[in-house]
């Protein structure tokens, strides 16, 4: 059964950032969380059409950060030498920043964004322009074999079916092949109290509690979990066939990630409810802050025009009141307006001047590039807002 624990009102498409003539007709839906007291999976209660979210128009660029550049470099070669795999494919490709560290004669890849796979098809990987399902699986089978490692970051928390997802995956899988994904970790969101990790593409958040029986479910079993400090704290999930023999036992990992979630009460629906009541007092606290600052003639703009921020400003009601612009270093970005709340968004060139008193951290997990980039900010007397863990100003 799934129960409601959490409203964060009317939301707008996250990623999807608008020109003024766009503004009367934006799509908006009822973003509620629900734990089902089954399988403990955390998701969203109203699904959002994939194709409103993911298209030829999609912004996200992986690349744009040299963070996550590296970490999809090491992610590559971490994999290759560990697995020797003799062809790859990647559920999500993006703009390529994983599958460019491999041969394109063996390495496919799977992208419904027409833009990025148009992208990776110019650069010589055979991309699929579709969502992932049953349907692709066979068509890629068919056309390529079975594959030793399918690979996944940030994309099978948007799939809606979790079902379909891991049974064509096991389809494609070759029978000592792993399935590789990463996605944002309940059990941090829960801790760090980062509930914008919540928004129309993440149609779930995961724990790896959940993923085990889900997984289980489809004939698959997790044998290895990485905790990774990506993305505001990431869990990378190794999978395998659960029936066919071989040597990759579940590990330590598992076993500590399961743990530590039944520790924090991942797997009690009560956890939840104290995690919605913490998200409204963070709520409040982040208003009044930034209105007290405006009362003392304080100019605040917003670090990073991202998904998160879309949450927590139509959740928060903030908009250019309280916020005069958002920087952004993606150029598709600029020069449009915020989701919902329609901040302009520029570039930091443009905008993050002498004039700027405090800045929220959009992107609050990159806060140590950020804080590292910006020190003359800092050193004049700028500060930083956040609210991860809690609202709080910094320097
Ligand atoms: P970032 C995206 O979420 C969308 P978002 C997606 N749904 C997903 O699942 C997660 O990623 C994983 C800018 N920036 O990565 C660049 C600066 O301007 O936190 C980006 O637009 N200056 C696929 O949107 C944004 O911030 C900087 O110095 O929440 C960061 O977006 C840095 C470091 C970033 O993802």
């Amino acid at each position: 059964m799934r129960k409601e624990f959490l409203d964060l009102g009317k939301q707008p498409i996250a990623n999807r950032f608008l020109i003024e003539d766009e503004f009367d007709d934006e799509f908006f839906f009822d973003l509620k969380v629900v734990f089902d007291e089954k399988t403990k999976l955390v998701s969203l209660k109203e699904f959002v059409a994939p194709e409103m979210m993911f298209n030829e128009n999609y912004t996200y660029h992986s690349s744009t950060s040299y963070p996550m550049k590296e970490h999809f470099r090491k992610t590559a070669e971490l994999l290759t030498t560990r697995y020797k795999p003799s062809n790859v494919m990647e559920i999500g490709s993006n703009d390529g920043i994983f599958i460019r560290h491999f041969n394109p004669d063996n390495t496919f890849a799977v992208e419904p964004c027409g833009n990025f796979a148009k992208l990776t098809n110019d650069m010589g990987y055979k991309t699929y322009d579709k969502f992932w399902n049953i349907d692709l699986a066979k068509l890629i089978k068919q056309n390529h074999g079975t594959m030793d490692l399918i690979y996944a970051a940030n994309c099978i928390c948007h799939v809606h079916d979790l079902d379909d997802t891991f049974k064509a995956v096991r389809d494609l899988l070759s029978k000592d092949g792993i399935f590789v994904f990463e996605d944002p970790s309940l059990l941090r969101m829960m801790e760090r109290g980062s509930y914008d990790q919540l928004y129309d593409e993440h149609a779930h958040i995961f724990s790896v509690t959940a993923l085990d029986n889900i997984l289980r479910k489809n004939n698959l079993i997790i044998f290895r979990v990485d905790n990774l400090s990506v993305h505001g704290g990431s869990n990378r999930i190794y999978a395998r066939h659960a029936s066919i023999p071989t040597d990759l036992i579940p590990d330590e990992s598992v076993r500590n990630n399961l743990s530590q979630e039944k520790d924090f009460g991942l797997d009690r629906f009560e956890t939840y409810q104290v995690f919605a009541e913490r998200v409204d007092k963070s709520k409040n606290d982040l208003v009044s802050m930034l209105k007290s600052l405006k009362l003392e003639g304080k100019k605040i703009i917003s670090y990073g025009a991202t998904s998160k921020s879309t949450t927590v400003f139509n959740y928060c009601g903030i908009d250019n009141s309280l916020i005069d612009y958002i920087t952004d270093t993606t150029e598709d970005k600029q020069g449009k307006y915020s989701p919902g709340t329609h901040i302009p968004i520029v570039s930091p060139e443009e905008g993050f001047d002498e004039s700027v008193d405090m800045a929220y951290l959009g992107a609050w997990n990159f806060k140590d590039v950020i804080m590292n980039k910006e020190t003359e900010f800092t050193k004049r007397g700028g500060k930083f807002i956040t609210h991860v863990p809690q609202v709080m100003m910094f320097s």
